[in-house]
């Protein structure tokens, strides 16, 4: 099958015909028919984040069942997937409290499946996998723990978003702050994650949404998925925007979306006494925060947020019935379909802030 493996940072990605070996116990052969282009996978190529190469990444992704290895129950062939990032076992001390998003096994996988081998190779090269999944390639095998059936008329290239971006900007709203109707909540950057903490916070009823980005292309989006004040970060003042339009409160609630220690610290100034602050953006590796203890002392919260703090087999099914039932926006969060020999522009077009959120179609 062909897939886009990363060989070295800093380089761009080989499309290639690699070996994918047959499912092992418990685990699934899917044929995917989409995948997101998420900034995740741009911080491994530039190497902001570290990960064992080469491997092949890709975290989005939706398709359908082609072929079960020996015990797998939960799924058949032709059943109708979106993937997720972490493996939920069910029975860990994380996922029996609820916490299923911080699964003792998404830590067991390290580029490598559950068992410790890889089913990726090239010649007598094995090439890693990426969380389990590895979306970047017509064909996956991932852990049976990993699929998330869904219903059936839901379009699979659209639905493929729903297996990072969407679940991690709603959930950040919905699951980790738990944004209540009426409240104030400031978005800093407005791409694939950030859109998507928008239109969450449409959902929870929030009344002053600010969105926040230094490109004008972002904004103009931010304003169609919903929020109702927009910052360019490039040329306005983001602390007195915000100030005047809470009427110098300032907000209950910030998100950082980038993955940059300075946004943090911006989050979390725009914010009131009692505000909270989720940390949504992955920033690079080692990177250090500074901050004033005298400012988390009037009862601010610092929250970190991964996955959007979702169990992927309820909420996935539950923002697709949205989708479906026109509440969530999908198709305006495409801006761009490429084929899978084009993925190293579609990452450019990300990294250039060209687009919402692209997708390779399969
Ligand atoms: P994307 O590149 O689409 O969005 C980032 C946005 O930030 C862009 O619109 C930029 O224009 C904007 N931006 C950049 N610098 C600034 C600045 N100084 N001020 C204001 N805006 C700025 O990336 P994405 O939405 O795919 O991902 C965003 C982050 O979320 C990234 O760090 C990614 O790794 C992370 C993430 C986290 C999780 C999780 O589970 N917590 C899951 N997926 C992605
Ligand atoms: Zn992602």
């Amino acid at each position: 099958m062909k897939a886009a493996v990363l060989y070295e940072s800093f380089q761009p990605l080989v499309v290639e015909d690699l070996e994918l070996e047959a499912p092992h116990e418990h685990e699934v052969l899917v044929k995917l028919t989409a995948s997101g282009v998420c900034h995740s996978d741009l911080h491994y190529m530039k190497g902001d984040r570290e990960h064992p190469l080469p491997v092949v990444l890709g975290h989005e992704g939706a398709g359908i069942v082609e072929e079960i290895g020996p015990g797998v129950t939960y799924a058949q062939p032709g059943d109708h997937v979106v993937l997720s990032f972490v493996p939920t076992c069910g029975h860990c001390s994380y996922c029996v409290k609820g916490r299923q998003n911080l699964c003792e096994a998404r830590y067991q996988l390290r580029g490598k499946m559950l068992d410790g081998t890889t089913r990726l190779r090239k010649g007598s090269q094995d090439i890693h996998h990426f969380n389990g999944l590895s979306t970047f390639g017509e064909y996956a095998v991932v852990p049976e723990d990993s699929l998330v059936k869904i219903r059936e008329d839901a379009p699979l290239d659209r639905v493929a978003l729903i297996g990072c971006g969407v679940p991690t900007g709603v959930g950040a709203v919905i699951n980790t702050a738990k944004v209540k109707p009426g409240s104030s909540v400031v978005v800093i950057g407005a791409g694939g994650v950030g859109l998507n903490v928008i239109q969450g916070a449409v959902l929870a009823g929030a009344e002053a949404i600010i969105a926040v980005d230094i490109h004008g292309n972002k904004l103009e989006h931010a304003l169609q998925f919903g929020a109702t004040h927009l910052v360019n970060a490039a040329t306005e003042d983001l602390m007195e925007r915000v100030r005047d339009i809470t009427r110098g409160e300032m907000a209950d609630y910030a998100f950082e979306v980038i993955g940059s220690t300075d946004a943090i610290n911006q989050a979390l100034l725009t914010t009131k006494r009692g505000g909270t602050t989720v940390v949504v953006g992955v920033a690079p590796t080692g990177a250090e925060l500074t901050i004033d203890p005298d400012f988390l002392h009037l009862d601010r919260v610092l929250m970190g947020c991964t996955y959007g703090s979702c169990y992927p087999r309820a909420d996935m099914p539950m923002l697709i019935d949205l989708y479906m039932a026109r509440r969530l926006k999908l198709d305006e969060l495409i801006s761009a379909t490429f084929k899978l020999d084009q993925i190293n522009t579609a990452f450019e077009a990300l990294d250039q802030g060209e687009v919402a959120r692209s997708i390779i179609r399969y």
